[in-house]
């Protein structure tokens, strides 16, 4: 009973170990930030590639209203007023298509390696 116990409580010990490797720590500046800027109707850089793991932030640099949505359902941001940002970071690789749902012939594709 006692070696059973005593495995129990090593196993919690490893998954929890485990679990705080896993974990983000936005305290040690390690995550990658990339910044998309919303300007004139359009996403800029058109298109961009970043790493797994990367923050990335839009900021709507228009007078008018945009939205950042995923074409996938993978993100949506509210509506952006001038100024105002939206985050979100990529974890899993792939193509990202995403639009402005006020303005959907306002698209950019992001990839995540
Ligand atoms: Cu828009």
């Amino acid at each position: 009973m006692k070696t059973r116990l005593l495995a129990g409580v090593a196993l919690a010990a490893l998954l929890a170990l485990t679990a705080s490797l896993r974990a983000p720590r936005p305290s040690d500046g390690a995550t990658p930030e990339r910044r998309i800027g919303i300007e004139h109707f359009t996403f800029l850089p058109p298109a961009m590639t970043v790493q797994a793991g990367t923050k990335v932030t839009w900021v709507n640099r228009d007078e008018e209203t945009h939205t950042v949505t995923s074409a996938a359902g993978a993100f949506a941001s509210p509506a952006l007023e001038k100024g105002e940002t939206f985050s979100y970071t990529f974890t899993a690789p792939g193509a990202y298509s995403y639009f402005c749902a006020l303005h959907p012939y306002m698209k950019s594709t992001l990839t995540v390696q």
